[in-house]
């Protein structure tokens, strides 16, 4: 087999056609308010499996149903589940259309060298599992363990992990990190001792004001937290929406501010001047709670709404009303911590800011701002100690971002590319549950890591533009098939879901326990691995906090009393924050010690030059990143992204609605597929906004080849956040092509 120079392998599926699901295509408003058995299933027929949903993390509890026939009709919500309340988003209830999927990867797949060409061929689970093991013993002899990465998302990671860890390999990162809300947790930590983790632990339910800087909650359609939106909506809250564009959201709230890209540090700035100046903060929860409010006021001085306005293209009225709005709800005011908020480079320091402010307001432990989270501790199963790496993924980014928190995937990636002469040289990947080149924003750069690994196993459902790159793809089946770790995520309250096999695993399918497993005692890891079925590893588990899998296996999801009676901070009381100096820090000394500002400024970033518009991006409601656009359910309801663009520019540009465009960047990237124009008062005319997700490049993905634009290949200048690595994704900038670039060249 040939390990070097792999070519990316496109083959055309073969179309078994599309599978339907009984009562045609799901509405997205109705599957959302459904009530139960609107498709006139008989439920008495039925038997039911509890699960949590995979289609994002989330992790709604949920029941399948099976009928006698052994087909899975739907998916519900269970009622006693904080996360969903008995609800589930669109993308939840199409997820069975991750297992009617005909595209799915089916057996395990290895790839060999066909004359010129190389291509896949079906391989058995024995000869498959041989191989990787072979090649992870090879590269543990050569250069060690560690030179062997884990590059994961979601649930497959956590059985990954264990082995990568058994196998002395520490080497681990995921998009969650440094795509996502890296800065955001590395920020709060900072400010309040604490990360914000998810869910989120944000009191929407309670709350009087609601600040969106940029988070599109109702396109990010995250269940819980959009009920709870929806529910303050009807109570009469006060949303304050900061985004360029009309989202959903913003159109649902009291005051639109329709920022210039890149410029919200200002607007925070100068809401915390409003705040100070005008002594409308909490001034109680300050003195008590909190170090550097001295230093933040001079700091603040001069962020006048005035200046803020020249830089943000927010009036100045506009920044003094809604300042008073938040103080007026205070302490129940919640500035939104976003989520995917790797945006321009300074974004730990925008999220410090964000948290600033809520301290300003007092809004932390405060009923209707955050609350204390609290969970379910599930203990490990029993299992020797992991033996000690040489190095992990700390050695390759903590000298470079002083405030790594977690592996950084461009790291790992660099790491990989023997030009980049770093310390540690990794030499093999394990990939599961990431399409990596549409989710981590350094394609150059992976594909020549590709290029030179000495191996690359995928672990996928799907045949996924990274399975393209593998050597050898395992094939896991989909969560509805399958025993993942119990849910135990924080909440109000702490709480277990279980998530078991409905169905048996189709085609030549298998879970990541029983992979992981596989491969580990392959390695001669059976210490590890004490147990012939994860069923086992549960059941002990869920016995250490009271309860069984048989319990589970009836209730799904089981709810317990909080361990700490402390919801809220209670009136006055002594309370130390997990900071150097237990308080809430407005000044940072740990920033100031690293030679960073220990408060939060505002940077110019640049603007988009002439006859160029910022590329914003965000949320499909009805689809997760890119994983479920061939989800035959999901495409149903959108198979296709639009490229939104106000009608001014649209004038001067000669474009029609519906027209189909291609994009080139600053760096010459021209897009792959064209994307059809919207015209919309609903953006900027410096910007324009697309869904990301699509623009598949994969032909066995039937329904999603070719289907839009991918915002991720527009991505080729990063924004790189120097206290966590955190990669900024919207320093990129878009020209519009209206005849096809890629006429000539195509066959
Ligand atoms: N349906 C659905 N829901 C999801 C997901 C999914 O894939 N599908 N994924 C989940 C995950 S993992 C995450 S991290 C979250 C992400 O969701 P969020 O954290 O809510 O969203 P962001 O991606 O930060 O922001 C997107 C919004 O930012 C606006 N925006 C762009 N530039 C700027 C700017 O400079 N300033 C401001 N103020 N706004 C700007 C865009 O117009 C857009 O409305 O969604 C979660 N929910
Ligand atoms: N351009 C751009 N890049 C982004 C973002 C963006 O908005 N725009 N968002 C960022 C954010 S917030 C996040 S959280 C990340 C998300 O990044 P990823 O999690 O990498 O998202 P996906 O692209 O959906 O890739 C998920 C992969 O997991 C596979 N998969 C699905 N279910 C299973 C399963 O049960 N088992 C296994 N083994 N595999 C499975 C899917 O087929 C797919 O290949 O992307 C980040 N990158
Ligand atoms: S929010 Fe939707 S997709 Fe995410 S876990 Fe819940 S039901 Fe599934
Ligand atoms: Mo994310």
């Amino acid at each position: 087999m040939k390990t070097t120079r792999r070519q990316f392998i496109k083959v055309t599926s073969i179309g078994l056609g599309g599978v339907t699901l009984a009562g045609g295509s799901l509405s997205f408003l109705n599957v959302f308010k459904s009530e139960k058995d609107n498709r006139g299933l008989d439920m008495s027929e039925m038997t039911r499996y509890p699960t949590y949903c995979d289609i994002c993390f989330w992790k709604c509890a949920a029941w399948t149903y099976v009928n006698k026939e052994g087909e899975i009709k739907k998916i519900e919500g269970n009622e006693e589940d904080t996360h969903c309340r008995g609800r589930l988003c669109p993308r939840g209830t199409g997820g069975l259309g991750s297992y009617y999927d005909e595209d799915r990867l089916k057996t395990p797949l290895i790839r060999v060298q066909d004359g010129d060409k190389q291509t896949f061929r079906e391989a058995s689970w024995e000869e498959a599992l041989g191989l990787v093991s072979q090649k992870m013993k090879e590269v543990k002899d050569k250069y060690g363990p560690e030179s062997f990465a884990l590059i994961k998302h979601g649930a497959p990671g956590t059985h990954f992990e264990h082995l990568f860890l058994s196998y002395g390999s520490d080497t681990i990162a995921e998009p969650a990190y440094a795509q996502c809300r890296g800065p955001r947790d590395d920020g709060f930590k900072l400010t309040f001792g604490t990360a914000v983790g998810s869910p989120e632990p944000t009191d929407i339910r309670d709350a009087g004001c609601l600040v969106l800087i940029g988070s599109h909650i109702g396109e990010n359609m995250h269940n819980s937290q959009v009920q709870e939106v929806s529910d303050a909506i009807d109570k009469g809250i006060t949303i304050i929406t900061v985004d360029p564009r009309l989202s959903t959201i913003a159109n649902k709230s009291k005051y639109w501010l329709p920022i210039r890209p890149s410029t919200d540090i200002a607007l925070l700035l100068a809401w915390m001047h409003v705040l100070i100046y005008e002594d409308l903060y909490d001034k109680e929860y300050v003195s008590k709670y909190t170090v550097g409010f001295d230093k933040l006021k001079d700091h603040v001085r001069n962020f006048t709404p005035e200046w803020a306005y020249t830089i943000t293209d927010i009036k100045p009225k506009a920044i003094r009303d809604t300042a008073i709005e938040m103080a007026n709800a205070a302490p129940a005011t919640i500035v939104h911590p976003g989520r995917h908020v790797t945006w321009y480079g300074d974004d730990t320091q925008r999220s410090r800011a964000i948290a600033i402010l809520n301290a300003l307001l007092g809004s932390w432990g405060r009923r209707g701002g955050f609350y204390f989270k609290d969970k379910a501790n599930i203990p490990d199963f029993p299992h020797p100690e992991y033996p000690e790496p040489k190095w992990t993924w700390k050695e390759l980014s903590k000298g470079k971002y002083p405030l790594v928190s977690s592996g950084i995937t461009n790291d790992v990636i660099k790491a990989s590319i023997p030009e980049e002469k770093t310390e540690h040289q990794i030499k093999g990947w394990m990939i599961a549950g990431t399409n990596l080149t549409q989710s981590v924003p350094d394609k150059e750069n992976i594909l020549k890591a590709i290029d030179t690994l000495e191996f690359l196993v995928v672990v996928d459902t799907m045949p996924m533009e990274i399975t393209g790159y593998a050597d050898v793809i395992l094939p896991e089946c989909t969560y509805l098939e399958r025993y993942d770790d119990m849910r135990a995520a924080t909440w109000r309250t702490p709480s277990v879901a279980l998530r078991m096999p409905a169905v048996e695993p189709k085609h030549e399918t298998k879970p990541a326990w029983w992979i992981a497993k596989q491969i580990g005692e392959r390695l001669g890891l059976h210490e590890y691995y004490k147990y012939n079925d994860y069923t086992e590893v549960l059941d002990w588990q869920l016995k250490q906090i009271g309860s069984s899998l048989e319990e589970m296996k009836k209730i799904g999801v089981k709810n317990f009393e909080r361990n700490n009676d402390k919801l809220y901070l209670k009136e006055n009381e002594d309370y130390a924050f997990a900071t150097p100096s237990g308080k809430i820090e407005l000044y940072s000394q740990e920033l100031a010690g690293l030679g960073f500002d220990p408060m939060p400024v505002f940077t110019q970033h640049e603007l988009p030059p002439d006859n160029y518009f910022r590329l914003i991006y965000g949320r499909a409601p009805m689809h997760t990143f890119s994983k479920t656009i061939n989800n035959p359910y999901l495409s149903d309801l959108r198979d296709e992204n639009h490229l939104w663009i106000n009608p001014r520019v649209a004038k001067i540009w000669d474009l029609k609605q519906g027209q189909e465009v291609w994009l080139k960047n600053q760096d010459n990237v021209v897009s792959g597929f064209p994307i059809k124009v919207r015209l919309t008062e609903r953006i900027r005319w410096d910007s324009v906004y697309m869904e990301h997700g699509y623009g598949h490049n994969n032909k066995k993905l039937s329904r999603a080849y070719g289907k839009g634009a991918s915002d991720s290949e527009m991505m080729t200048k990063l924004m790189i956040d120097p206290l966590m690595g955190g990669t900024g994704l919207r320093g990129n900038f878009v020209t519009i092509i209206t005849t096809n670039p890629h006429k000539n060249i195509e066959s």
